[in-house]
Protein backbone atom coordinates (compact mmCIF):
# COMPACT_ATOMS: atom_id res chain seq x y z
CA UNK A 1 0.00 0.00 0.00
CA UNK A 2 1.32 3.63 -0.63
CA UNK A 3 0.36 6.80 0.67
CA UNK A 4 1.16 10.47 -0.72
CA UNK A 5 2.63 13.01 1.74
CA UNK A 6 2.28 16.48 0.91
CA UNK A 7 4.71 18.39 2.94
CA UNK A 8 4.00 21.75 4.80
CA UNK A 9 2.21 23.92 1.66
CA UNK A 10 0.94 26.37 3.40
CA UNK A 11 0.61 30.21 2.57
CA UNK A 12 3.50 31.19 5.07
CA UNK A 13 6.23 29.58 2.67
CA UNK A 14 4.42 30.48 -0.20
CA UNK A 15 5.89 34.16 -1.85
CA UNK A 16 4.79 37.21 0.02
CA UNK A 17 4.54 34.31 3.00
CA UNK A 18 6.24 35.03 6.17
CA UNK A 19 8.97 32.30 5.35
CA UNK A 20 8.47 32.36 1.46
CA UNK A 21 10.32 29.49 -0.33
CA UNK A 22 11.32 30.64 -3.91
CA UNK A 23 8.66 29.43 -6.64
CA UNK A 24 6.58 27.60 -3.14
CA UNK A 25 3.57 28.14 -5.14
CA UNK A 26 5.18 26.13 -8.12
CA UNK A 27 4.53 22.40 -6.46
CA UNK A 28 0.67 23.47 -6.14
CA UNK A 29 -0.79 22.13 -8.98
CA UNK A 30 1.88 19.41 -9.92
CA UNK A 31 0.40 18.08 -6.20
CA UNK A 32 -2.99 18.58 -7.26
CA UNK A 33 -2.34 16.11 -10.37
CA UNK A 34 -0.55 13.79 -8.38
CA UNK A 35 -2.66 13.42 -5.85
CA UNK A 36 -5.47 12.37 -7.67
CA UNK A 37 -3.17 8.87 -8.51
CA UNK A 38 -3.37 7.63 -4.99
CA UNK A 39 -5.59 6.29 -2.55
CA UNK A 40 -4.10 7.41 0.96
CA UNK A 41 -3.27 11.29 0.62
CA UNK A 42 -1.59 12.92 4.19
CA UNK A 43 -0.73 16.31 4.54
CA UNK A 44 1.76 17.54 7.11
CA UNK A 45 1.17 20.99 8.53
CA UNK A 46 3.93 23.43 10.02
CA UNK A 47 1.66 24.50 13.21
CA UNK A 48 3.49 26.80 15.96
CA UNK A 49 2.25 28.27 19.03
CA UNK A 50 2.93 32.22 19.26
CA UNK A 51 6.34 32.59 20.17
CA UNK A 52 7.76 29.36 19.49
CA UNK A 53 11.35 29.04 20.34
CA UNK A 54 12.23 28.68 16.83
CA UNK A 55 11.22 32.15 16.03
CA UNK A 56 14.29 34.70 15.96
CA UNK A 57 11.90 37.00 17.57
CA UNK A 58 12.32 34.74 20.86
CA UNK A 59 15.96 35.03 21.23
CA UNK A 60 17.32 39.08 22.48
CA UNK A 61 19.94 39.99 19.87
CA UNK A 62 19.29 37.49 17.00
CA UNK A 63 17.83 37.19 13.24
CA UNK A 64 16.25 34.83 11.23
CA UNK A 65 19.32 32.19 9.74
CA UNK A 66 21.18 32.49 12.67
CA UNK A 67 21.87 29.21 14.36
CA UNK A 68 21.56 28.83 18.21
CA UNK A 69 21.91 25.70 20.86
CA UNK A 70 17.77 25.60 21.47
CA UNK A 71 18.27 23.02 24.85
CA UNK A 72 20.89 20.86 23.45
CA UNK A 73 19.93 20.76 19.76
CA UNK A 74 21.25 23.33 17.01
CA UNK A 75 18.55 25.35 15.79
CA UNK A 76 18.02 27.29 12.89
CA UNK A 77 16.04 30.82 14.06
CA UNK A 78 13.29 31.50 11.57
CA UNK A 79 10.60 34.42 10.99
CA UNK A 80 7.39 33.99 12.47
CA UNK A 81 5.87 31.77 10.80
CA UNK A 82 3.29 29.08 10.53
CA UNK A 83 1.10 30.41 13.82
CA UNK A 84 -1.42 28.51 14.69
CA UNK A 85 -5.06 29.15 13.44
CA UNK A 86 -3.54 32.34 11.01
CA UNK A 87 -3.52 32.51 7.45
CA UNK A 88 0.02 31.94 6.99
CA UNK A 89 -0.83 28.61 8.55
CA UNK A 90 -3.46 27.50 6.23
CA UNK A 91 -3.06 25.38 3.46
CA UNK A 92 -2.27 27.42 0.51
CA UNK A 93 -5.38 28.51 -1.39
CA UNK A 94 -4.93 26.34 -4.50
CA UNK A 95 -4.23 22.54 -3.10
CA UNK A 96 -7.03 21.02 -3.67
CA UNK A 97 -7.76 19.98 -0.15
CA UNK A 98 -10.86 17.42 -0.95
CA UNK A 99 -7.85 15.27 -2.01
CA UNK A 100 -6.54 14.72 1.50
CA UNK A 101 -7.61 11.84 3.77
CA UNK A 102 -5.70 13.09 7.10
CA UNK A 103 -3.38 15.84 8.08
CA UNK A 104 -0.52 16.03 10.65
CA UNK A 105 0.15 19.00 12.83
CA UNK A 106 3.82 19.44 13.94
CA UNK A 107 6.02 22.00 15.86
CA UNK A 108 3.28 22.32 18.39
CA UNK A 109 5.59 22.18 21.26
CA UNK A 110 7.18 25.56 21.94
CA UNK A 111 10.54 24.12 22.99
CA UNK A 112 11.09 21.94 20.35
CA UNK A 113 11.08 21.90 16.47
CA UNK A 114 9.99 19.26 14.12
CA UNK A 115 10.44 18.99 10.38
CA UNK A 116 9.73 15.53 10.13
CA UNK A 117 6.18 14.68 10.14
CA UNK A 118 6.57 11.90 12.41
CA UNK A 119 8.91 13.34 15.05
CA UNK A 120 10.17 16.45 16.95
CA UNK A 121 14.13 17.38 16.41
CA UNK A 122 15.23 15.54 19.02
CA UNK A 123 13.23 12.54 18.35
CA UNK A 124 11.51 12.79 21.88
CA UNK A 125 7.28 12.61 20.48
CA UNK A 126 5.96 10.81 17.60
CA UNK A 127 3.12 12.94 16.35
CA UNK A 128 1.09 9.74 15.13
CA UNK A 129 1.79 9.60 11.66
CA UNK A 130 3.81 6.53 11.68
CA UNK A 131 0.90 4.53 13.28
CA UNK A 132 -1.67 5.97 11.20
CA UNK A 133 0.53 4.80 7.92
CA UNK A 134 1.16 1.26 9.77
CA UNK A 135 -2.93 0.66 10.86
CA UNK A 136 -3.53 1.04 7.14
CA UNK A 137 -1.09 -1.47 5.63
CA UNK A 138 1.45 0.92 4.10
CA UNK A 139 4.58 -0.21 3.18
CA UNK A 140 5.67 2.74 0.36
CA UNK A 141 5.22 6.84 0.47
CA UNK A 142 5.73 9.00 -2.10
CA UNK A 143 6.34 12.76 -0.16
CA UNK A 144 6.73 16.44 -2.07
CA UNK A 145 5.89 19.83 -0.49
CA UNK A 146 7.94 22.57 0.93
CA UNK A 147 10.62 22.54 1.98
CA UNK A 148 13.03 19.98 0.22
CA UNK A 149 16.16 21.03 2.51
CA UNK A 150 14.13 21.37 5.85
CA UNK A 151 11.01 19.34 6.05
CA UNK A 152 10.67 17.33 3.17
CA UNK A 153 14.28 16.00 3.80
CA UNK A 154 14.04 15.09 7.67
CA UNK A 155 10.30 13.39 6.77
CA UNK A 156 11.78 11.46 4.09
CA UNK A 157 15.43 10.26 5.86
CA UNK A 158 12.99 9.35 9.37
CA UNK A 159 10.49 7.57 6.66
CA UNK A 160 13.59 5.25 5.32
CA UNK A 161 15.16 4.99 9.25
CA UNK A 162 11.28 3.31 10.08
CA UNK A 163 11.53 0.85 7.59
CA UNK A 164 8.80 2.51 4.30
CA UNK A 165 10.17 2.71 0.68
CA UNK A 166 10.23 6.33 -0.54
CA UNK A 167 10.20 8.49 -3.43
CA UNK A 168 10.23 12.17 -4.02
CA UNK A 169 9.03 13.64 -6.66
CA UNK A 170 11.62 16.24 -7.31
CA UNK A 171 9.03 18.69 -9.37
CA UNK A 172 6.80 18.84 -6.83
CA UNK A 173 8.81 20.39 -4.54
CA UNK A 174 11.30 23.47 -3.74
CA UNK A 175 13.61 24.25 -0.95
CA UNK A 176 14.98 27.41 1.08
CA UNK A 177 18.50 27.22 0.19
CA UNK A 178 19.69 29.63 3.12
CA UNK A 179 22.48 28.69 2.27
CA UNK A 180 23.97 27.93 -1.23
CA UNK A 181 23.48 24.30 -2.60
CA UNK A 182 21.63 23.50 0.74
CA UNK A 183 18.84 21.60 -1.99
CA UNK A 184 21.19 19.94 -4.16
CA UNK A 185 22.93 18.29 -0.22
CA UNK A 186 19.27 17.17 0.52
CA UNK A 187 18.75 15.45 -2.87
CA UNK A 188 22.31 13.75 -2.23
CA UNK A 189 21.61 12.39 1.56
CA UNK A 190 18.11 11.41 0.29
CA UNK A 191 19.47 9.36 -2.30
CA UNK A 192 22.37 7.74 0.36
CA UNK A 193 20.04 6.72 3.03
CA UNK A 194 18.18 4.77 0.02
CA UNK A 195 15.38 7.30 -0.90
CA UNK A 196 14.21 7.49 -4.98
CA UNK A 197 14.30 10.44 -6.18
CA UNK A 198 11.66 10.89 -9.37
CA UNK A 199 9.92 13.33 -11.20
CA UNK A 200 5.96 13.61 -11.51
CA UNK A 201 5.72 12.37 -14.75
CA UNK A 202 7.54 8.88 -14.12
CA UNK A 203 5.73 7.80 -11.19
C1 LIG B 1 9.99 24.45 7.60
C2 LIG B 1 11.55 25.86 8.51
C3 LIG B 1 10.78 26.03 9.63
C4 LIG B 1 9.57 23.58 6.45
C5 LIG B 1 9.20 24.61 8.72
O1 LIG B 1 8.36 23.33 6.29
O2 LIG B 1 10.46 23.13 5.69
N1 LIG B 1 11.17 25.07 7.51
N2 LIG B 1 9.61 25.41 9.73
ZN1 LIG C 1 8.30 25.86 11.36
Amino acid sequence: MEALIIVDVQNDFLPGGALAVPEGDAVVPVINRIAREFDLVVATQDWHPAGHESFASQHAGKSPGDVIDLHGLQQVLWPDHCVEHTPGASFAAGLDVALVHHVVRKGTDRSVDSYSGFFDNGHQNATGLEQYLRDRGVNRVVVCGLATDYCVKFTILDALQLGFEVTLVRDATRGVNLQEGDVDRALEQIYAAGGTILESRDL
